[in-house]
């Protein structure tokens, strides 16, 4: 990965390319507008109505600048120059993030980078720049599992590692995904057709917002990613007897609940006093019946791993698995412990992340390298291809909340790097 001598620049092309500020930002406007509340945020979760209009809205914005569209079989939107690439047959370089997000999550995470390659191959093609391979945006489906739980589903599938799907996935009311994904252009017989194998692909940028507070607590414009955390979600199930809240003695109750409860705590020890992972967290709790008089009969929880290292992410689990099994025991529950997704920890590539540098020195930016504590896309496509990612500040750190924000300038900036980066690749 170098200056490519395939890489045949209009004269100048490289000095005086500029991405279009404030059609960038309009755009994430437009987009934030689409699922948006009143709060400022956004729910737009994959698969959702809201997912399907954001998806019509970029591809009518790239049809109106001129390029083409097609959505592949396992629901990726990808966005291509009508005349492909000139210049040496290379494998493409993808450029892209995804649309969807967590329930009343922000606007930015997943749309800047999406928005952002929409950008870069508008401006590559109105200016008319010959590049050393095929520029192609694209917007992963369902990065998020947020309402079909299978996060990094396009990704997944694009990398061809259809195995560790579910055959017949489901939404957490049981509802399947098959038509969800017609709707959106997909289609689960033809999955298959949307695999891209190992060295297909000659790099994959993303340019995201960080997600935490690393480069705005370090007055930092850019940040270098070098590695994506790893990530173990779990899914538990204690089942235990219901009852009426007045008339079942407490002794011998089989109380699902007050299992979860602890188990709550076990998770927030793992990452704390235990210090087996970097973060643990239960975000997502459901309890049935549910209803205030009565002893709950099952309840379900999600365990949330995140760690750098592998090898201390299957310790952290195996030690939880323990824990629960026990707890289950003293408390007379059931319990099941599902691994739902093990995202491998990854590094991204020097030669990538060389590029990303000095494209943010040339422009002035002050830059860092930083790891990131957010799983995406370009962790899944490490599979196939060399990766890298490039991070805009996030206004005090905070992500998947109605007040995520960066600084428009900064919005820009990052795009302007992700331009200079593409060409240098
Ligand atoms: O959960 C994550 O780290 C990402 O937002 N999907
Ligand atoms: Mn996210
Ligand atoms: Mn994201």
């Amino acid at each position: 990965m170098s200056d490519h001598p395939g890489l045949a620049l209009a004269p100048g092309a490289a000095g005086d390319l500029r991405v279009n500020g404030s059609r960038l930002l309009g755009r994430l406007d437009d987009l934030a507008a689409i699922g948006g509340s009143r709060d400022g945020g956004v729910t737009r979760m994959g698969f959702s109505p809201e997912d399907r209009q954001a998806r019509a809205y970029v591809v009518q914005e790239a049809t109106a600048a001129g390029l083409r569209t097609r959505i592949d079989a396992g629901g990726n939107l990808l966005i291509r120059r009508p005349s492909g690439h000139r210049g040496v047959e290379r494998p493409a370089v993808l450029v892209g993030s995804h649309l969807d997000t967590v329930a009343q999550g922000g606007r930015l995470d997943g749309a800047y980078g999406v928005i952002a390659a929409l950008e870069v191959l508008q401006t590559l093609h109105e200016g008319g720049v010959a590049t050393g391979c095929e520029i192609i945006a694209i917007a992963f489906a369902n990065e998020e599992g947020a309402l079909f739980p299978q996060p990094f589903w396009g990704s997944m599938v694009l990398t061809g590692q259809l195995d560790a799907l579910p055959s017949e996935p489901q939404d957490s009311s049981g509802k399947p995904l098959r038509q969800a994904l017609e709707l959106a252009g997909g289609d689960m017989a033809r999955l298959a057709t949307a695999v891209w194998p190992p060295g297909s692909c000659t790099a994959y940028l993303e340019l995201h917002v960080e997600q935490g507070p690393v480069l705005q607590r370090r007055g930092r414009r850019i940040g270098v990613v070098d590695s994506i955390t790893g990530r173990t979600l779990l899914r538990v199930q204690m089942q235990g007897r219901a009852g009426h809240a007045g008339t079942t003695p407490m002794g011998g109750r089989q109380d699902p609940l007050v299992v979860a409860a602890q188990a709550v705590l076990a998770v927030k020890a793992l990452a704390g006093a235990e210090q087996l992972c970097r973060v643990a967290t239960v975000g997502w709790m459901d309890v049935r019946p549910n209803s205030p008089n009565t002893v709950p009969d099952v309840v379900r929880l999600d365990v949330d791993l995140r760690d750098s290292d592998h090898g201390r992410l299957a310790e952290a689990e195996e030690a939880l698995r323990r824990k629960l099994a026990l707890l289950a025991r003293r408390g007379d529950v059931q319990i099941s412990v599902e691994a739902a997704v093990r995202t491998d920890p990854v590094p991204t590539d020097p030669r990538l992340r060389h590029a990303i540098e000095a494209s943010a020195a040339e422009l002035g930016l002050a830059h860092e390298t930083l790891a990131s504590g957010a799983g995406h896309d370009a962790q899944i496509m490490a599979a196939i291809t060399p990766v890298g990612m490039i991070f805009v500040p996030s206004i005090d750190g905070v992500s998947h909340v109605p007040s995520e924000r960066t600084a428009p300038e900064d919005l820009v900036a990052g795009a302007e790097v992700l331009l200079r980066t593409v060409l240098r690749v």
